[in-house]
């Protein structure tokens, strides 16, 4: 049994998503973030960096932190959605790094300073840098239905920020690649908008 931690966010939602696709057995808690749940001291022991999402593996005994980290454990664990070798592999890690690097980091920033409307110089990095991420992402699925040769976790590391794309102020309908493979993924019944004590309806471009 998995206990995951988690609230609706992007990196909230991955591990969601993955634990639905991986089938694995799990308990959801709701750490609700914009009322402070994170730095209650309970939770500060199992990720003292205060942030979610967390999974406790009570059958390996670990606690893990990190969306990123708690794909590659589950891929590992399963042996799903992760080759196990060659370049497949690696074009998958490579994947998820760009997420957790750059996507994820970058979208984020969107989401707080395209909204602000006080710092100009900073607005328009974003929305260029926002912007440049997507055609990359654009690019790498105008001939392939997944991010690297099937459906990955570098897939479904990628689709919950893409799906906030409303407040990171992107029509999807000027990247039709990514438009495609966002509703290729919405369509599988493991994509779920759903946390503990809250269900939304998936963002429609
Ligand atoms: N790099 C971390 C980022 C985790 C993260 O930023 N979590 C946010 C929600 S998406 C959070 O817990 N925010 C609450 C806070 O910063 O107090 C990951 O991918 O898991």
């Amino acid at each position: 049994m998995i206990d995951l931690y988690t609230w609706i966010t992007p990196n909230g939602l991955k591990v969601s998503i993955a634990l639905e696709e991986f089938g694995l057995p799990y308990r959801s808690h709701a750490i609700d973030i914009t009322k402070g749940d994170q730095f209650l001291q309970d939770y500060l022991v199992i990720n003292p960096g205060g942030k979610i999402p967390v999974i406790i593996d009570h059958e390996t005994g670990i606690t893990l932190a990190e969306s990123g980290a708690i794909l590659l454990y589950l891929g590992e664990k399963t042996g799903r959605f992760l080759p196990r070798q060659g370049a497949a592999r690696h074009h998958t890690i490579e994947w998820l790094m760009w997420q957790m690097g750059g996507f994820g980091p970058t979208l984020g920033n969107a989401h707080y300073f395209l909204t602000a409307g006080q710092a100009p110089f900073a607005e328009d990095l974003i929305r260029r840098d926002t912007r440049r991420l997507y055609e990359t992402l654009n690019a790498r699925l105008a001939d392939r239905d997944y991010l690297v040769d099937d459906y990955s976790i570098a897939d479904m590391a990628v689709w919950p920020w893409v799906s906030r794309f409303q407040r990171h102020k992107i029509d999807l309908n000027a990247f039709p690649y990514v438009r495609q493979w966002y509703l290729r993924l919405a369509a599988r019944p493991q994509v779920k908008y759903t946390i503990p004590h809250f269900t939304s309806e998936i963002p429609q471009p």
